[in-house]
């Protein structure tokens, strides 16, 4: 008996820490609307964030099936998409919940790709994550 309790508990443990992460509506989708993969860019220039399945919330609001847009900015998202997004040059968080914006980036080759995650900053199981797009900022 005391055995059987151990184990149900012991088995308990991974499955609550899983259900930290919020869960995403199968279909929901993050895609980049424009610039388009491969674009020649102007050195400013506007990001507009794509959506599907889900809403958008502000940070620090929990709603269900609602985030905030990340903008990964030539980087690779991070392995652990258990623990909060960091806020970086290259991870933007946009938690006010903005759809779109400008970027003032040095010329050449750039790569852009968004993430969603939830009030907490924590992407979705399973993660909302664009295809990564290929720039060029004109010199
Ligand atoms: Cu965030």
């Amino acid at each position: 008996m005391r055995t059987l309790l151990v184990a149900a508990l012991l088995a308990a443990v991974p499955l609550a820490l899983a259900q930290e992460r919020t869960p995403s509506p199968a279909g929901a989708e993050v895609y980049i609307i424009s610039p388009k993969d491969g674009a020649k860019v102007p050195h400013t220039f506007v990001v507009q964030f794509g959506l599907r399945g889900m809403s958008i919330a502000p940070a620090g609001v929990k709603f269900d099936n609602t985030g905030h847009h990340h903008l990964l900015i030539d980087t690779e998202a991070p392995t652990d998409l258990s623990a909060p997004l960091p806020a970086t040059d290259k991870i933007v968080h946009f938690g006010k919940g903005q759809t779109e914006t400008k970027l003032d980036l040095p010329p050449g080759k750039h790569t852009l790709q968004l993430l969603f995650a939830d009030q907490n900053h924590i992407p979705h199981s399973p993660p909302l994550l664009s295809p990564k797009i290929t720039i060029t900022v004109s010199p």
